[in-house]
């Protein structure tokens, strides 16, 4: 470049590229940069914007009608497919939710995030461009109102509703982000679409692919249309469909609904060479203004677009919600066939003239229609066909799979219904929703005060009242917004057998909590009273420590029931590891420190949150099985700084003791006097954490360091409140 040939006109004194971070010259180095996302930095507006009130100040029927009325609006710089970009809007709509995974709640649609790179740039991504920039005008009129992230969505709803469907409903609420997400790992690969192997222990074992993935290629959102590495076979796809779908907490019949109601209209654009094409969007020159895949060199729109490779429509009539798909797929034999690009797809055998679709530009001239590698698994896998074939009889029952499905794919990450807004949401409460009962009680100061005094004198240790409230919501993630202490589940199936809430210790604080509460004359929820246990013992250590302040404590958390929970779609919430309780499950490959920063920023914490909240949960004694690492103080249970204050003195040594485990020794006397783990001594290493430990181990913080772990509790307890925010 310029630069290193020595032509660079001006001077480089600020880094405007990444050529050199710290990460390229250090690649262990922790990346804390994931939890310093949404800086107030990287947002337009005000500080006090709030997105819920703009929206809910949003015309949406009007709004509704500008987007039906878009559908057929058709643009001469990027026309739509016979007239109407239904197709392409609700394939949008689905890829922004598509990219949702169950293991660690991160993708989706709930950000906005196709904005950005890499998703904009994705080769599964190919065209998405032009779908949002045909949706500017729209986003251009409401403005604030209106996010990208709801706007993506509501495009593919309003796409089936003009095209017959009754959609299931819509809620808004998706906040955009301002720059890429820094959290999400999207695979180890380097290269586009690099063969699926390295994602498997055994490719032909879908379940052996690496957690938390969901998608079988890089830059994929699901599977690879032309079969398993690109080589068709309808078996082998229907077996990655099946784990993909699965990995979104999808079942075998929603994964069909979705695909036949998918596929039910549009079509695939495969009438061209890839090598026409120029580069996607984020590799592209200026002039191109951020779209991506322009074809420069002979037509590339309308019948001559070229996007997956693919060429064809499913159905008889693409623009319409039918049971074409089912009818055509069932009614006729498919034979394995090549697309104009070279791609494998599949085509009929004799297929009758008025069961093929017409062309998008020429309704005089009918072309076969095409099935790709994963609509074929639909047929020809015994548990999918079974499905379809019901689909096939009864397109009510169809519809109504669909349009279920539909909505639970595009608002799985939107998170419980307190977070929804809008006019059109469903009343109906869904599992996958993970509903909680409201309650109708309020706590004055004065019943409250009485209440911590009663949780702090019914048998229990401050140690046993914090760590069960810490277990309860530390469940809680940002990525999708589920878990959290709300709802009380820590109760349930499989909560209260994880070995992370240690069960024995959890079932007799919890025995003790139930005692309480039957006793006393006003309802009080479970989950309220386990919150409020952890916040009066917070409260009593910050007085042994001088300092006297009342916790801030919200009640009206509802009590969930078994009813109300699917217990295996909880099971990836599973804390497997817990960097402030000083635990692992297992001896990961991964390390500790690295799997501290995981929980904290799909816990959305700070790194001072983090650093703060550590520190004060090792002197008040909460390590899981009450070991001892990094218990760095002489007076456990009371909420002092000692823990940055051992840790950075230097009349200590460190040494390693055994694997991930640290003695603390006087350099005076030889002695060991504190024993430590990775992730406590983290904290003096890491350049960054230590700037944080030194802050809060000055004379002058010892004040300040009460009042931030305070703050960071009350936010981990208060943090899936969507109804008090
Ligand atoms: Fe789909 C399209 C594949 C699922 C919806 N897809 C498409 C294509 C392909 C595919 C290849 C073409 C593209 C172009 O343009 O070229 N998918 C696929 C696969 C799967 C799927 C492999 C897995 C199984 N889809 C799906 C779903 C949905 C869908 C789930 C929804 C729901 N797609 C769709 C649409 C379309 C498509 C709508 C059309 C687009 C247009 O029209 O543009």
């Amino acid at each position: 470049d310029n630069h290193k040939a020595g032509k660079c006109p001006v001077m480089h004194g600020s880094n405007t590229t990444t050529e050199n971070t710290n990460t390229d010259w250090w690649p262990n180095s922790l990346n804390l940069d994931i939890l310093h996302q949404h800086d107030s930095k990287t947002t337009p507006y005000d500080s006090d914007f709030n997105y819920a009130d703009a929206f809910n100040s949003l015309d949406l029927e009007a709004l509704k009608t500008d987007l039906k009325n878009l559908m057929t609006q058709s643009q001469p710089w990027w026309p739509a497919d016979w007239g109407h970009y239904g197709g392409l809007m609700i394939r949008m709509a689905w890829h922004a939710a598509g990219s949702y995974r169950l293991a660690d709640g991160r993708g989706g649609g709930g950000t906005g995030n196709q904005r950005f790179a890499p998703l904009n740039s994705w080769p599964d991504n190919a065209n998405l461009d032009k779908a949002r920039r045909l949706l500017w005008p729209i986003k251009k009129k409401y403005g604030n109102k209106l996010s990208w992230a709801d706007l993506m969505i509501l495009a593919g709803n309003m796409a089936y509703e003009s095209m017959g469907l009754k959609t299931f409903g819509f809620a808004g609420g998706r906040e955009d982000i301002w720059h890429p997400e820094k959290d999400v790992y999207w695979g180890a690969e380097k290269e586009w679409l690099a063969p699926s192997d390295e994602r498997y222990t055994q490719v032909d074992k879908p379940d052996t692919m690496e957690n938390p993935l969901a998608a079988v290629q890089m830059g994929l959102i699901y599977v690879n249309p032309e079969g398993v590495n690109g080589k068709p076979d309808p078996l082998k796809t229907a077996d990655q469909v099946r784990e993909t779908f699965a990995r979104m907490a999808m079942n075998d019949e929603e994964t069909a609904a979705l695909t036949v109601g998918g596929h039910t209209v549009g079509k695939t654009h495969g009438n061209g060479k890839e090598e026409n094409l120029g580069p996607e969007p984020e590799a592209a020159d200026v002039h191109e203004q951020g779209l991506g895949w322009n074809n420069h060199k002979t037509r590339g729109i309308g019948r001559d677009t070229m996007t997956s490779g693919i060429e064809g429509a499913w159905t008889t009539y693409p623009t319409k919600w039918d049971n074409g798909y089912c009818k055509l797929l069932l009614n006729y034999e498919w034979e394995l066939t090549k697309s104009p690009a070279g791609a494998h797809q599949w085509e009929p055998v004799n297929i009758k003239e008025e069961d093929k679709p017409v062309d998008v530009e020429d309704s005089s001239i009918r072309l076969n229609p095409i099935m790709t590698d994963a609509d074929m698994a639909m047929k020809l896998d015994p548990a999918y066909r079974k499905i379809i074939e019901r689909f096939n009889d009864d397109f009510e029952y169809f519809t109504d799979v669909f349009a279920r499905a539909w909505f639970k794919l595009t608002h799985r990450d939107l998170g419980p219904k307190s977070r929804y807004l809008g006019a059109d949401v469903p009343s109906e409460d869904l599992i996958w929703q993970d509903p909680i009962p409201t309650v109708d009680y309020t706590l004055s100061d004065a019943e409250i005060t009485d209440l911590k005094a009663k949780l702090l004198n019914c048998g229990l240790s401050e140690t046993d009242l914090i760590n069960t409230a810490w277990d309860s919501a530390r469940t809680y993630r940002g990525s999708d917004h589920r878990g959290g202490a709300n709802g009380a589940r820590i109760r349930l199936a499989p909560q209260n057998n994880w070995q992370g809430n240690e069960p024995a210790r959890l079932a007799k604080v919890l025995s003790a909590l139930e005692t309480l509460q039957a006793s006393l004359t006003k309802p009080v929820s479970m989950a309220d009273l386990i919150v409020l246990g952890g916040t009066a013992a917070v409260e009593q250590a910050a007085k042994k420590a001088g300092v006297d302040v009342t916790v801030p404590f919200a009640p009206g958390r509802g009590d969930a029931t078994d009813d109300m929970t699917d217990a295996e779609s909880f099971e990836p919430l599973e804390p497997i590891h817990d960097g402030f309780r000083n635990w692992l499950k297992k001896d990961y490959a991964v390390s500790a420190e690295e799997l501290l920063l995981e929980r904290s920023q799909l816990m959305s914490l700070t790194a001072p949150e983090m650093s703060v909240l550590l520190a004060g949960m090792r002197v008040l004694g909460t390590n899981y099985g009450n070991s001892e690492h990094g218990v760095f103080t002489d007076n456990v249970g009371v909420l002092s700084n000692d823990f940055f204050v051992n840790l950075t003195d230097m009349n200590n040594r460190w040494e390693p003791a055994s694997k991930g485990e640290y003695n603390i020794v006087d350099r005076a006397s030889g002695k060991t006097k504190y024993t430590a783990t990775r992730v406590d001594l983290v904290f003096g290493s890491n350049s960054i954490l230590r700037a944080l430990a030194e802050f809060y181990a000055q004379d002058d913080n010892k004040t300040r360091f009460v009042h931030d772990f305070i703050n960071a509790w009350v936010k981990v307890m208060n943090a899936d409140r969507f109804d008090i925010k």
